[in-house]
Order: C-alpha cells, then structure tokens, then sequence
C-alpha cells in the first residue's frame, strides 16, 4: 500500500534535536469546513495513509484518533481542535482538524490565527453551506491560502460542477478545477488528473494501492476541455503561466504545477479536488496537494508585531536563527499531566526549560517540558524550532493569544479575537463540596475556552455561565456533570442581554468616610459616554497636573468597570461605554485605591442611570436551506419571531432563505423548522450582533427578573 514514502532517516531525525525538516518541508494545515462535512473523516484517513495509525479511526464508531474526548465519541461531533503530526513525500504535515459547529467557531478562529494553510471540506450534495462560507470568511480574514476537497462523492446527488459553482457564487472564490470525477455516486471510482494527464483508480479497500491508468478513452474530451479551461485560468492569473501559454511550445504539468502554488499562496484561486473520506478514494492525491500546493512557514509574509519595549512596528522572519517568537493559541487541562499550553513558533527556537518572557503579561516564564501533539498522545521532544506547532507543560501565567519570546528581543505578537457569548444558564450546586469543586473546574474550562465566562451573581446566590449557544452550554454541563462530577441543578439556558447608555453625562463619584482613626477618601468626575455596536469599554485618562495621584487611576478605572458588570435596569453587563476620567480631588492621608475603585464605581453607576440606559439583545444571522414548496411556511415562521428575511436564493430545487432574528425567538427552531418542512430542511445560526430591543420587549426583560450575566 501506498504510505508516507518517508525515509527512516528522516523519521528519526525528527525526534532529534537539530532541525529535521528543512523548513521548506514543512506545512501547517488546519482542515475547516461546515458541520459534518467530514473533516475528522478526511484527517483519519491523512493520518492511516501517512502511516502514522494503523488502523483507521470511524467517526460514527467512536473510534476516530482526533475525536479523543468523551463528549465528541459520544455526539460523533468535534467539539475540541485537535492536533497531530504525519509525514508525505518527505515532508511534515502538522494538521489541525477543527469543529464545524457554529458554537466551536472559536476554535477555528485560533487555528487559522496560528496555520500556514487549509483544507476546506465540503459535502459533495449539501454544497456550500451556512458555516463553511464563515469559516472560508475567516480564512480570507487571515490570508490563509487553501485547497478544496469535495468529499462525499459516493452520496446520491453528489454533484462536483454544482459545488463549484457554489464556492465561486457563495464565496466569490477563484475555483480552479484539477480533478474531474470517474462515475458517479456510488459507481464513483476514481479521479481524473488535470495536471498530470492520467487517471487514479480506488477500489475502496483501505489497504489497496490505487491504480494509476492513462485517461481512459471516454473521457478523453471533457479531459481535453477542463484542462484548457484550467491552463486559461491560470495564464489569466499568472504571468509566467500566460508566458508560457502564448509561448506556444505547449504547457507541461511541471508549468502548470508551479502556477498553482503560486496562485494558491497568493490567494488568488484555490485547487478543487474531489473524492470519498469515508470510501478511501482520493486522500493520496489530496495529500500530494497538500506538498505541492500549500504554503510552508516560508512562503508565508513575516509575522508582525510591536516591540514591546518601544511599542514600535516591528517583524520577524521565519527563521531558526531569529530570535525566538510564538504565540500561545491553546490551553488545555490534561487530567494525566496538567496545564498543557499550546504555541506555534513564528522565529527563533526554544528548549525545554528554557526562559522566556510572556510579553503580553510583562512575566517571566520557564518552559517546562516539550511536547509534541498526536491528538491526546504526546511525543516528548528537546527542542521547538521555527514553524513548529507543540504543547509545554510548566507555564503557568500564559494563556490563549499570549506571545512568548525571548527576554533580549521581546515582541507582541497581534492577539486572537474571540466572540461575545450570547447565552446564559444558571446553575446551582447541591452542597457546599459540590460549590467547590464547580468552581475548580469552571476555572479550568474558562482557561481553556475563551468564549466561555462564568459571573458569580451575589444577589441571587447563582452562579451564571454563559457561551455561543445551546449546544456549546449543553457540553460544558454534560463536562461538569460526569467528567468533573459536580452535582448541581441546572436552569435553563437564557438570552445574554446587555445594557448600555445612550447619551453623554458627567457624573461624580464620591467616596468618604471620616468617621474617626484612618478614613476614605476617592473623588473622581467622570464623563460617560456612548461607543457605537462592539465598542466594548474604553477608559481615558485626562488627570493633568497631580488632581489625583497616578497609582489611584488603574483602581479608578478597576472600579468603573466592574460596576459595569451588572447595569441598573436588570442587572445584565454594561457594554460600549467610553468613560473619560477628568477631574476629582485627594486626601493626604485617607485616600486609597480601595476609595477610588468605590469612587469609580459609584460614578457608573449614577451615569448609567442618568444615561438613558436601554437593553440590548443578541441578533443572529438565519440560513435555511429547503425545497421550495415550504419557503411560504418558513418565511411566515420567521416574521412571527420578529425576524427579517433578507435574502432568498435558489441553487435548482433547493432554496436558501437568509434572515436576522433575535436569539430570544430562535429556541425550539429545530423542532419547529422540522415540523414545518416535513423534516426537509436544515438550518444555522450565527451571532450577528447587539442591537436595541423594542419598548415592550424592554418591559419584558425587566419582568422576567434580574440579574442574569
Ligand atoms: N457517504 C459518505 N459519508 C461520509 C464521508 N465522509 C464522512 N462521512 C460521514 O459524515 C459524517 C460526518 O463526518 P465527520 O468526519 O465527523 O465530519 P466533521 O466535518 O468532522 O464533523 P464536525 O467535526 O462535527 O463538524 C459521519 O457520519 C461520516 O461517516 C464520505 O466520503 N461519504
Ligand atoms: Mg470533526
């Protein structure tokens, strides 16, 4: 059988300290796509054709490598990225194989943030659907060149032209086609080369080689077209390629490899190729267009940042003799070894217990030991060397988006944003033992996720935890239930509000106590005012002279916002505040920081009163996908919930209907949507924005209690 034809000597030069793999030989790739595309499928099978298992992992077994956590067995779903290591042709492929479901799209996120390319997957039958078109977004976000491949060729009404045309309609993406399918459906058997002018046969059987064959006689016109077609593209996009193609001496498949690495790294058309995960047929070519098209650490332009001492822009090249830079882009607590802190090395190299500085906290930290990842099992190695992705254990102030480096060179690397959560849930421990140990392990998944946050509620004695959506909160539970066995009661899952002002005021926060021995004393005058959608909180300093003393203005601003973190309508966090502190006045002996943090937060809370406060609520983007006959039902059922359609397209008898609606109305969709579309279609949601609710919908809020985070 076909494996990774990598050399022994290759293979344990990796586990040695030198660098083993020319960093040319080296790709960082995460697989991305929509919900059940078949991702884990797909990295299964890089993985058994590597030679790296020995035995091919089932999603639907419970049996796949990367799907290692209880949760994701159980649901058949990935809910965590997961990383690992296989070899091809002589070179290292490190894979990320990421979660489709919307509520994990962090996940992606950090993952595109940290790898050189992708392989965006796609379901030969569904197409583009809702949240392969945001991840694709996120790709383009992070420049990330990619290549396609539609799976799922074996399903009925798998269609390869129609998906093609959907990433070039959908997505406004430059397909280049370099495979064309051999039969159909279940007959589909194999794959026809563009590029190399032959044809690739698969039986289906794990183990077979596949069988390489000239193109068959019967193809041999649509062959002809499609690869006149490709070669017009690319001299369209290429100059060298259009030299060569008005050169007239023919093009050759080195010419028109070379133009599509070229094209691919510059983001200018991505390759299509097409196969079945599930059957075994296709992933040896996939893997050769892993080698030959996509970017290594090399290819890729040099990280920037700022220097950390002279807050100037500043870039390092991807090289070992640079020094050392990485981003830390994942926290994991490992039951068996602890806090495990995962980075990717833009520069330089580091050992094992080495010191470096975390820039981003101004702390000093040891790496600990050196690991690298094969999804939940750990290869312990000396050294990380540039476009390494690897794990360390012994960090203990370091989290998701920390850049760490070396403590002569110090750099700040551009952070990972993450999304607001939109979702609550209450939960309440039984017994005190269980209130501790909830608490040990919402810390835990905190550091781990950062779209998740858990707010202690003094006036109702809960303990609020919040996330992107139902399923998201619905893991976090089922994690907290069985993996860390609290027991608790759980409410149930509640819309995120926020609260925010909506004109200027100046307000003053006085804070005095002098009643004999040592008072307090914090004065401060604030101006708040209103920062549009997404703002968030800004605080500016506008003491001049010695009105307050420098070390009392961080308590000040501590102060402000954690007074915003319950508003005065309903107790719901205050967000798109700009607070401007301009005045107030000290005492000699009585003034504190603890006085000024009150100073600061009795302040917010006069300004968010006197404010015009209103309520704001999560809007999310709708897509549903269904025949037409039920668009009439679907439409009206949206109106009903206060939502807007927006779009509607139709790809032949399928029609997508786009819409925003307030989260408050989405819950029970799925049921609602089935019964509906006699279980005929499917549908997706995305956190779109915040936005003012209505008069009534504001009584509502209010009545149905406070303070929930
Ligand atoms: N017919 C067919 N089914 C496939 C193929 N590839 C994957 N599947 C099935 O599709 C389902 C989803 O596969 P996964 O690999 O879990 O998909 P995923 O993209 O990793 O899904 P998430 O991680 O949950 O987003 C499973 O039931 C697979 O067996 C294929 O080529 N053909
Ligand atoms: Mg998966």
């Amino acid at each position: 059988m076909v494996k990774g034809l990598i050399t022994e000597e290759l293979k344990a030069g990796n586990m040695m300290a030198s660098r083993s793999f020319p960093l040319d030989r080296v790709r960082n790739m995460a697989v991305i796509a929509h919900i059940d595309a078949g991702k884990t499928t797909v990295t299964e099978r890089l993985l058994y054709y590597t030679g790296h298992t020995y035995k091919i992992g089932e999603v639907d077994e419970g049996t796949a490598v990367m799907d290692y956590m209880e949760q994701e067995r159980q649901r058949g779903i990935t809910i965590k990225a997961a990383a690992t290591t296989c070899h091809w042709q002589e070179h290292r492929i490190n894979i990320i194989d990421t979660p489709g479901h919307v509520d994990f799209t962090a996940e992606v996120e950090r993952c595109l943030r940290v790898l050189d390319g992708g392989v965006v997957v796609f379901d030969a039958v569904a197409g583009v659907e809702a949240q392969s078109e945001t991840v694709w977004r996120q790709a383009d976000r992070y420049h990330v060149p990619r290549i396609c491949f539609i799976n799922k060729m074996d399903r009925v009404g798998a269609n390869l032209h129609r998906t093609v045309a959907m990433i070039r309609e959908r997505l406004q993406a430059k397909p280049l086609l370099i495979q064309l399918p051999l039969g159909s459906e279940a007959s589909f058997g194999g794959i026809i080369d563009l590029v190399e002018n032959k044809a690739w046969h698969f039986d289906g059987k794990p183990d077979s080689d596949p069988v390489v064959t000239a193109v068959p006689e019967s193809e041999q016109v649509s062959f002809t077209q499609f690869r006149e077609t490709l070669i017009e593209q690319l001299a369209e996009l290429d100059d060298p390629m259009m030299e060569v193609y008005l050169g007239g001496q023919g093009v050759t498949a080195a010419d028109i490899k070379s133009a599509l690495r070229r094209v691919t790294l510059a983001n200018k058309g991505v390759p299509i190729l097409c196969g079945t995960a599930l059957r075994n047929k296709g992933i040896q070519v996939l893997l050769d267009a892993i080698v030959d098209y996509l970017p290594s650490p090399l290819d890729m332009p040099p990280v920037k940042g700022v220097d950390a001492r002279t807050s100037a822009e500043t870039t390092r090249t991807a090289s070992d003799d640079a020094p050392f830079a990485a981003l830390a882009f994942k926290v994991v607590s490992d039951p068996f070894v602890g806090r495990l802190v995962y980075f990717r090395v833009y520069s330089g190299r580091v050992e094992a217990k080495d010191e470096v500085i975390n820039s981003t906290r101004e702390t000093k930290e040891r790496i600990g030991r050196l690991l690298l990842m094969h999804a939940n099992h750990r290869e312990e190695i000396t050294e990380a060397d540039t476009g390494s992705i690897v794990a360390t254990l012994g960090l203990k102030n370091t989290f998701t988006g920390d850049t760490l480096c070396h403590p002569a060179n110090p750099i700040l690397l551009e952070s990972i944003r993450f999304p607001e959560p939109v979702l609550s849930i209450a939960i309440e421990p039984k017994t005190r033992a269980d209130q501790d140990s909830m608490e040990e392990a919402l810390q835990k998944l905190t550091e781990e996720d950062p779209t998740f946050r858990v707010v202690y509620n003094r006036e109702t004695g809960q303990t609020v935890i919040s996330g992107m959506g139902e399923l998201h909160l619905e893991v976090i539970v089922s994690r907290l239930l069985s993996e860390f066995k609290v027991s608790a009661t759980v409410g149930k899952p509640r819309v995120a509000y926020r609260e925010t002002i909506t004109v200027p005021v100046r307000v003053e926060g006085k804070f005095v106590r002098q009643t004999g021995g040592h008072g307090q004393y914090g004065h401060v005058w604030v101006e708040l005012e209103p920062l549009e959608r997404g703002g968030g909180f800004q605080f500016v300093d506008r003491i001049k002279g010695a009105t307050i003393p420098r070390q009392f203005i961080p308590a000040t601003e501590a102060g402000i916002k954690e007074a915003m973190q319950g508003g005065v309508l309903a107790g719901y966090p205050m967000v798109d505040i700009k607070a401007t502190l301009f005045d107030g006045s000290y005492h000699e002996v009585d003034s504190s920081e603890m006085a000024f943090k009150m100073a600061g937060s009795m302040a917010l809370k006069e300004g968010a009163a006197r404010g015009k406060p209103i309520f704001l609520e999560p809007i999310m983007k709708l897509e549903v996908v269904g025949p037409e006959q039920f668009l009439g039902d679907i439409i009206g059922d949206i109106s009903s919930r206060r939502g807007h359609v927006e779009t509607i397209e139709t790809y032949g008898e399928m029609c997508v209907a786009r819409a925003l609606i307030p989260l408050d109305e989405t819950f029970g969709y799925a049921t609602t949507l089935r019964s509906l579309t006699q279980g005929r279609a499917t549908h997706s949601m995305e956190f779109y924005r915040y936005q003012e609710v209505s008069a009534d919908v504001a009584e509502e809020i209010k009545t149905r209690g406070r303070g929930h985070g």
